[in-house]
């Protein structure tokens, strides 16, 4: 049974937003038992977890032999190795991996500045210059991908290991309002959560991130 690491506590408190969530969710989708390592912030710098991540951060993926880390090549991985992410046709398939990457190379990295400037800039000098700069580049980015997803349920065909990653990048746009603004992508989020598997992922995460500390 493979097994990922998971923060000890979430600093999100259990929205689901930290990155075990969507190797959680990849693993529900096929199937996959797992189990989890917990780490706190300090073990994730030492030597131990260092050997396994050599960024110190998780989440990470053992499964006999074979150590992983990043969450876009874990996901392949288990989307290679075990039915229902990736489409049998390989031309279709090629397309899935592309929008894989298109959610961490394209649409996570304008996200991921914005989370930057409103939560851990918040307090500089220049934070409110600088924030509709890059909330205006998300908006940029958020309103190509909503013209090409239009109406459709998901972004090529059937769900895949490319609409998992890209709502699992969309979800870190929801609390600065921004998905919100695209009402298609806001259903395709809401979309997506409302799978079975994304409903056990997310309630993994949360029994762990809900639990009161322990008292010794
Ligand atoms: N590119 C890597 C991947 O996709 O696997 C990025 C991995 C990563 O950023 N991991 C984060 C981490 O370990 C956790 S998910 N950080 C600790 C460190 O670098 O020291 C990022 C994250 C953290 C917290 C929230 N939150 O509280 O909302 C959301 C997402």
């Amino acid at each position: 049974m493979p097994i990922i690491t998971a923060f000890e506590k979430s600093p999100d408190g259990g929205k689901g937003l930290a990155r075990d969530t969507r190797v959680r969710w990849a693993l529900e989708e096929v199937g996959l038992p797992y189990d989890v390592r917990l780490v706190s912030f300090r073990e994730m710098k030492e030597p131990t977890h260092l050997s396994i991540h050599p960024f110190g951060q998780i989440p990470t993926y053992e499964e006999g032999d074979l150590v992983l880390f990043e969450t876009g090549a874990i996901i392949l991985h288990i989307a290679q190795h075990h039915a229902g992410l990736l489409p049998e046709d390989a031309n279709a398939r090629a397309r899935a991996i592309t929008w894989m990457f298109a959610a961490l190379n394209t649409v996570e990295p304008p996200i991921l500045d914005l989370f930057t400037v409103r939560v851990l800039e918040g307090d500089k000098p220049w934070a409110a210059e600088r924030l509709p700069l890059v909330a205006d580049r998300v908006r940029n980015r958020l309103g190509q991908l909503a013209a090409r997803l239009g109406d459709a349920d998901w972004l090529d065909g059937a769900f895949s290991a490319g609409d998992l990653m890209m709502v699992s990048v969309l979800q870190r746009a929801r609390p600065s309002g921004l998905l919100d603004e695209f009402t298609n992508l806001a259903a395709y989020v809401a979309r997506a959560e409302a799978r079975p598997a994304y409903q056990r992922a997310f309630a993994a995460q949360l029994a762990i991130n809900a639990a009161p500390p322990p008292t010794s």
